[in-house]
């Protein structure tokens, strides 16, 4: 077979753009590809609904690659086993009772790959800034452009995408609550109005409040992940992963049943 250039950018160019046309309307955007992004996309596209993850980097997995410190290996709480086995990520019982530990490039991969088999798709290398709001009462979609223009700093509109839900998941920085905070201020369902930033380490306290801190901050918008903590007030936990794994599955069981 003698290979054509032509075809093979023809190819890409044909196939990328049928899936980003497929992919303008859609019932969830998940912004963020972490552990809960990855895993609330997986559970929301199992149950049939059209999702897409935005994500800024060139990799999903954010902060699950490098375990703790670089050692990568993470930790898992006995909570969470069953979506690790759901997922088919290997889980090793430590010696401690209800402390598991994966290989954290096997568990990010693994997720990824099942996410992206049950129907999620992934478009990477694109970051979200802003969100669409036609009656300041809900959001309708997100604002997105290349992260390579945003890096370099090009004046370069964005375009949009519709939805009927955003997840807010991207970590630490819960960025798309900052936006509707910064554009709205005091309106998100918070205690303050505002965002209330993410508290010291404290393990225990941080997983059990990830889960609680897992709702809608503003109609139309979920956080999920860090990104629950960091906008409700909740403290951070390390790198202990069923907290993030957990709120995937609760922020996409509340969506389903809103949809
Ligand atoms: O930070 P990240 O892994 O989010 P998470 O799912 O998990 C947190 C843990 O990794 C860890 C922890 C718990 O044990 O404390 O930090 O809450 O992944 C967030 C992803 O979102 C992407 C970012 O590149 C990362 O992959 N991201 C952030 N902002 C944007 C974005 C944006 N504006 N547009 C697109 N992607």
């Amino acid at each position: 077979m003698k290979l054509d250039e032509l075809i093979i950018t023809k190819a890409i160019v044909d196939r990328y753009f049928r899936k980003l046309t497929e992919h303008l309307d859609l019932d969830v955007a998940v912004v963020g590809g972490g552990p809960s992004g990855l895993v609330a996309a997986y559970k929301l596209a199992k149950a049939g609904k059209k999702v897409v993850i935005y994500e800024r980097r060139l990799s999903v997995g954010g902060g699950m690659w490098g375990g703790g410190m670089l050692f990568n290996e993470i930790v898992i709480q006995e909570e969470a086993k069953q979506i690790l086995d759901e997922l088919e990520v290997r889980a090793f019982p430590y010696e401690v009772e209800g402390y598991y530990t994966a290989d954290s490039v096997e568990a990010v991969s693994t997720i990824t790959s099942k996410t992206v088999k049950a129907g999620a798709v992934i478009f990477n290398g694109i970051s979200v800034e802003d969100v669409v709001v036609h009656d300041e009462g809900r959001i309708q979609g997100l604002v997105v452009n290349w992260t390579a223009i945003e890096m370099s700093g090009l004046h370069v509109d964005p375009l949009s995408v519709r939805c009927k839900y955003v997840i807010d998941a991207t970590g630490h920085d819960a960025e798309v609550v900052k936006v509707v905070a910064r554009k709205m201020p005091g309106k998100l369902l918070t205690a303050t109005g505002n965002v209330e930033g993410e508290k010291f380490m404290s393990a225990d306290k941080a997983e059990k409040l990830t889960i609680e801190n897992t709702r809608e901050v503003f109609p139309g918008l979920y956080v999920a992940g860090m990104a629950a903590n960091a906008t409700f007030g909740g403290p951070r936990m390390g790198p202990i992963f069923g907290g993030m794994l957990l709120s995937g599955v609760k922020v996409a069981r509340d969506i389903v049943e809103r949809l």
